[in-house]
C-alpha cells in the first residue's frame, strides 16, 4: 500500500519525521489505507507556503471571476468523480454509500454555490455626508485560514471551508481529522487538476494536538475555521489569541425537537427517528432531546420503540444497511460510558442501550439504537453531547414548558417543531435560541442557508453568504476628490 501524502506549497509530500499513520474502516477494523503523519514542522513548512502565496502570489487579485470559475471546476470533478469519492467516505466513516452519495451531491453544491457568489460582490458605494468624496465599502480576502475539520462528514465540512475561503481569494492549510483525511486528500488532488496555483491550498495531515495545535497558534495565520468538539473549540479559542486571529467554530449541539399533539403522528415518528439515527448519530444537528406532548407521549414511544427494533445495522456497502458503526473504539467507548452514566442518574432504556449481539458486526465498532424515557433536563445525557443513536424523551404540557425545556442547553444549534398550528409554530421558532429552527421538519439544509450555533454552538456562520463574508475583512474607502487645507494647527 502506497502512503498517502500530504500536499505543501503544489508539491505531493511525505511527513519531514517519515511517520505514517494507519487508516482503518470502523465496520471491520481493516487498514484502507495508510497516510503521511505531519507535525509542527511540517505545519509550519504549510503555513509559510501559504504566507508566501498570499503575500507574493497572485490569488487574491486575480478576477474573482476567475476564480470563481475554477471553484466551479473543482465542483465539475467532484461530480466526475462522485461514486469514487462516495465509496471512500463510506469506508472511512463506515456511513451508507448511498448517505455519501447525498454528501458527494451537497459538496459539489457547495462548491457551484461559491463559484456563482465569487464575483457578485463588488462593493458598495456609501452616501458621504463631506462635499466632494466618494466613499466605498469593499471586502478583501482574510489572508492566510487554517482550516480544521472532523470525522462525521469529513469532506462535506471541509468543503463549507474550502470553497468561501477560495472564491474570496484566501490561501489556506487544511488539516482534516487524523481518522478520516481519504476524501480530503482526493480533493486535493481536484483542486491540483482544476488549476489552483501553487501554494494556495496546503494538506497537512495530523494529529490536533500537533497539526491542528500550530495552526491555531502561528502568528502567520490570519483566521482559523474550526469543526468539532466543544472542549478543542475553547483550546482553539485560547491558542487563537496569541496574535487575535479571526476565529469561526461550530461545536456541535443537543438539539431539541419538540412534537405536539396536533403534529401529523406519522410523519413526526419517521422525522424523528431520521433526525437521530442517520449515521448512527454522529451529526452535530442531531435531534437527540425528544420533547413530547404528555398526552402523546405513550403512543409516541411505543410506535417509536418498533420501529427503532427493526433499524438494520451493517456494512455502508450492503444495500439493506440503513446505519453503520460508529467511527472509533475510543468513540463507542465514551457512547458506552453516556448510556451508563444515563442508567445511573435514573433514566429507563426503552430499546438498545449496549452493542449488538449479531456475530457479523463484531468486529465493528457498532451500538443500537437507544431511546431513553423518565428523562429530565439536569441528567447529563440530556446536556452533554453523546454525539450516538442516542434519544431522551422528555415531556411537556403547556407551550411555555416546551421552551423551557428547549432552550434549556449550553448548546444552541438547531431545534424542530412539530404542530399543524401555524401561529404556535411560529411562536415556538421565535422562542427557540437556536441558529436554525426546522417547523415540521428536521436536518435540512442547504448552500444559500446560514449555519452556525446561538450559546457554545459556536462563533460566526458558514453556508450562505455569511459564509462567504467569514472568509473577507471589510474595509471603508473614503476618496477626498477636492482636498482643502483645514488650518487647525
Ligand atoms: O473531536 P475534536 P473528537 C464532538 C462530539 C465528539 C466530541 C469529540 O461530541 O464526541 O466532539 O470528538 C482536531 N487544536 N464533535 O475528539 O477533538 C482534531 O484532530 C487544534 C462534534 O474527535 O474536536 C480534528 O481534526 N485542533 C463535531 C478536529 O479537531 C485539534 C464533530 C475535531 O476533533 C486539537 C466531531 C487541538 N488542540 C465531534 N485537538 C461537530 N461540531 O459536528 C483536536 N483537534
Amino acid at each position: 500500500m502506497t502512503t498517502k501524502k500530504m500536499f505543501i506549497d503544489g508539491k505531493w509530500i511525505d511527513a519531514i519525521s517519515g511517520q505514517t499513520r494507519d487508516i482503518i474502516n470502523p465496520f471491520n477494523q481493516e487498514v484502507i489505507a495508510t497516510v503521511a503523519e505531519g507535525n509542527e514542522i511540517d505545519t509550519k513548512a504549510a503555513i509559510a507556503a501559504a504566507r508566501k502565496a498570499f503575500d507574493q502570489g497572485d490569488w487574491a487579485t486575480t478576477p474573482a471571476t476567475k476564480r470563481g470559475a475554477i471553484v466551479c471546476t473543482i465542483a465539475e470533478f467532484i461530480e466526475r468523480d462522485k461514486e469514487e469519492l462516495a465509496e471512500l467516505e463510506s469506508l472511512d466513516t463506515g456511513k451508507t454509500v448511498e448517505e455519501s452519495r447525498v454528501d458527494m451531491d451537497d459538496i459539489a453544491g457547495v462548491f457551484r454555490y461559491y463559484a456563482e457568489l465569487a464575483d457578485k460582490d463588488g462593493g458598495e458605494l456609501i452616501e458621504s455626508p463631506i462635499p466632494n468624496t466618494v466613499s466605498k465599502v469593499v471586502r478583501e480576502p482574510v489572508g492566510v485560514c487554517g482550516q480544521i475539520t472532523p470525522w462525521n462528514y469529513p469532506l462535506l465540512q471541509a468543503s463549507w471551508k474550502l470553497a468561501p475561503a477560495l472564491a474570496t481569494g484566501n490561501t489556506l492549510i487544511m488539516k482534516p481529522s487524523e481518522i478520516t483525511p481519504l476524501t480530503t486528500i482526493k480533493v486535493f488532488e481536484l483542486m491540483e487538476e482544476a488549476g489552483v496555483p501553487a501554494g494556495v491550498v496546503n494538506l497537512v495531515l495530523g494529529s490536533g494536538n500537533t497539526v491542528g495545535a500550530e495552526l491555531s497558534t502561528h502568528n502567520d495565520v490570519d483566521l482559523v475555521s474550526f469543526t468539532g468538539g466543544i472542549e478543542t473549540g475553547k483550546k482553539i479559542m485560547q491558542a487563537a489569541s496569541g496574535n487575535v486571529k479571526k476565529i469561526a467554530l461550530e461545536l456541535g449541539g443537543k438539539n431539541p425537537n419538540v412534537v405536539f399533539a396536533d403534529a401529523d403522528f406519522d410523519t413526526a415518528i419517521d422525522q424523528a427517528m431520521n433526525a437521530v439515527f442517520f449515521h448512527a448519530g454522529q451529526i452535530c444537528s442531531a435531534g437527540t432531546r425528544l420533547i413530547i406532548e404528555e398526552k402523546i407521549h405513550d403512543k409516541f414511544v411505543d410506535t417509536l420503540v418498533e420501529r427503532v427494533k427493526n433499524i438494520k445495522l451493517g456494512s455502508g456497502f450492503d444495500e439493506k444497511t440503513q446505519m453503520g458503526p460508529l467511527i472509533s473504539a475510543e468513540h463507542l467507548a465514551k457512547v458506552e460510558q453516556y448510556v451508563e452514566t444515563g442508567k445511573k442518574e435514573g433514566a429507563k432504556i426503552a430499546v438498545g442501550g449496549k452493542r449488538p449481539q449479531d456475530s457479523a458486526l463484531k468486529k465493528g465498532f457498532f451500538f443500537l439504537p437507544t431511546i431513553f424515557t423518565n428523562c429530565t433536563t439536569d441528567m447529563t445525557i440530556v446536556q452533554e453531547e453523546a454525539f450516538g443513536p442516542i434519544i431522551t424523551v422528555e415531556t411537556f404540557t403547556t407551550e411555555e414548558e416546551a421552551m423551557k425545556l428547549a432552550n434549556d442547553s449550553i448548546y444552541g444549534l438547531a431545534g424542530g417543531v412539530w404542530t399543524s398550528d401555524l401561529l404556535k409554530a411560529e411562536r415556538c421558532a421565535a422562542a427557540m435560541r437556536m441558529g436554525t429552527v426546522w417547523i415540521n421538519d428536521f436536518n435540512v439544509y442547504f448552500p444559500h442557508a446560514p449555519w452556525g450555533g446561538y450559546k457554545q454552538s459556536g462563533i460566526g456562520r458558514e453556508l450562505g453568504k455569511l459564509g462567504l463574508e467569514e472568509y473577507t475583512e471589510t474595509k471603508h474607502i473614503l476618496h477626498n476628490l477636492k482636498p482643502e487645507p483645514i488650518n487647525w494647527f
